[in-house]
């Protein structure tokens, strides 16, 4: 007995470091660890060249002709998208399943002779490769007759119902803030505008999500699970905190500014979302096929969103047969090639570090388990401390040009503001400057060669601490600095 109480007083290690008073929840660390996932904008408009529907799109319209959402999970997976998001519903109200609440649906198109269901597809596509599953239903709705008045709700619960009850495990659903106000109606082609801090009565349309999948985050500009950037070209703010204030956001409505940096002041942990497209439209056009974004310019947006502590949210539109097309796979598979190259080694793994505050001087909380491939091991400084000074011994010259940063935030985010220093032929050198760090901060610099690195935290809002650091030399198909 002695000697097993011994055994447990020597090997209990201390308790983590006290969290902040907002963090994360299982769900959403979880969710800001895929890091990289994808968007799927396919309906009628594929077929009639557009990218808002007016909601009187004959349903024989519908007709993929190779439909295949086995090839869309397959190029996700090898991409490393962790969850794809599909519009099951977008504006113009066609239903890409046979919704038993309205006749504007796949049950009414030519493809499968109306006995097609497109998210069933998707979503058994997605498990065979082990993607997860999001859903997109849009609002606002063009197509239907009741849409403005309190009858739509019961309508958007329905088919709410509908999908998280018929299609397995739903990650993520999407609840965008469009409402652009004309429509078909029902026949009625009339404008209809709605109060958007009422109509869709979010509170309770929000608790019928929990109430059927409690696990299922909820993506819109107030959360409350996920945020919106705030702009739709993938860009996160230099500074971006992952809390808000979500009290009197109106979803629609939001102030786009505050989004794209967050709030250190937040009450709310809400993970911040960066979507933007492969392409101008969100919808496939012929006419676009040779403007597909490059290689080269998804790593820039992927520096901005990723390596700004946000999740990558990138749209991939299929084209008429129903296929992710040649153009888009092409530079989708050299982006990855690319990071891939950029980020097989870490220059500083394993290397020494020391810190000039080292909490309890305890090795749970040494400096080096910022350099030891463990992203949940991790360095605080001492209790009280709110600037501390990291140095990494290089042994030997080292070049690299592209910087990693995490700090553990299923304990909160803390860092405020922060530099990189090198040793560059015998003299400390800054060679980058920063504000958050959060989940992930990735900093492009010039190519440098120095044998030392220093990593200065001159402000925090608590105990600075940090899980990961990483130097890397980037691929020669990224563009110089
Ligand atoms: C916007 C929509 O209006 C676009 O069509 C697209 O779905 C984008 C992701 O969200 O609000």
């Amino acid at each position: 007995m002695l000697n097993l109480i011994l055994l447990c007083s020597c090997s209990r290690s201390p308790a983590d470091l006290p969290p902040t008073d907002v963090v994360p929840s299982h769900a959403q660390l979880q969710y800001h660890q895929m890091e990289f996932i994808g968007f799927i904008h396919f309906t009628v408009n594929t077929f009639t060249d557009r990218e808002w529907g007016f909601g009187d799109e004959s349903p024989q319209v519908f007709n993929p002709s190779q439909f295949d959402a086995d090839q869309w999970a397959r190029i996700a997976d090898e991409i490393g998208m962790r969850e794809l998001i599909l519009t099951a519903k977008h504006h113009d109200g066609f239903s890409l399943w046979p919704s038993r609440f309205t006749e504007h649906s796949v049950k009414n198109s030519p493809w499968q002779n109306g006995d097609g269901d497109i998210v069933a597809e998707f979503a058994a596509a997605c498990r065979r490769h082990g993607v997860k599953v999001g859903l997109y239903l849009s609002p606002w709705d063009r197509n239907h007759a009741d849409y403005g008045s309190p009858t739509y709700l019961a309508y958007y619960h329905n088919q709410l119902r509908e999908l998280l009850t018929d299609y397995g495990e739903i990650t993520e659903l999407w609840f965008d803030g469009a409402n652009g106000g004309t429509g078909y109606y029902g026949g009625a082609y009339e404008e209809r505008r709605i109060d958007r801090a009422t109509y869709y009565d979010w509170e309770t349309t929000w608790a019928l999500v929990k109430a059927l999948q409690p696990g299922t985050l909820i993506f819109s500009d107030a959360g409350p699970d996920i945020r919106w950037i705030g702009n739709e070209r993938g860009l996160a703010g230099e500074t971006n905190w992952s809390t808000i204030n979500t009290a009197g956001i109106v979803v629609g409505e939001a102030d786009a500014a505050y989004l794209n940096t967050g709030d250190p002041n937040g009450a709310q942990w809400v993970v911040p979302l960066c979507n933007t497209s492969i392409r101008p439209g969100w919808f496939y056009h012929p006419d676009q096929d040779d403007e597909v974004k490059t290689p080269q310019g998804l790593v820039q947006i992927y520096y901005g969103s990723v390596g700004r502590n946000c999740v990558l949210l990138l749209n991939i539109p299929p084209d008429r047969r129903g296929l992710f097309h040649e153009a888009d796979i092409a530079a989708l598979r050299e982006f990855r090639q690319i990071l891939d190259e950029t980020f097989a080694v870490n220059l500083a793994e394993g290397k020494p570090v020391t810190a000039d505050s080292h909490r309890r001087r305890h090795p749970k909380f040494a400096p080096a388990n910022l350099v030891d491939s463990n992203p949940d091991s991790y360095w605080a400084a001492e209790d009280g401390t709110q600037q501390a000074v990291l140095e990494v011994d290089l042994i030997g010259e080292t070049g690299f040009d592209r910087i990693m940063l995490q700090e553990p935030i299923r304990l909160g985010q803390r860092i405020a503001a922060f530099a990189i220093e090198a040793r560059i032929g015998g003299e400390w050198t800054p060679i980058a400057h920063g504000t958050t760090i959060g989940y992930k901060r990735l900093l492009r610099t010039p190519l440098v060669s120095a044998d030392r690195v220093r990593i200065i935290i001159e402000q925090a809002n608590n105990v600075p601490a940090l899980s990961s650091f990483g130097l890397f030399r980037a691929s020669a198909r990224e563009p110089s600095q």
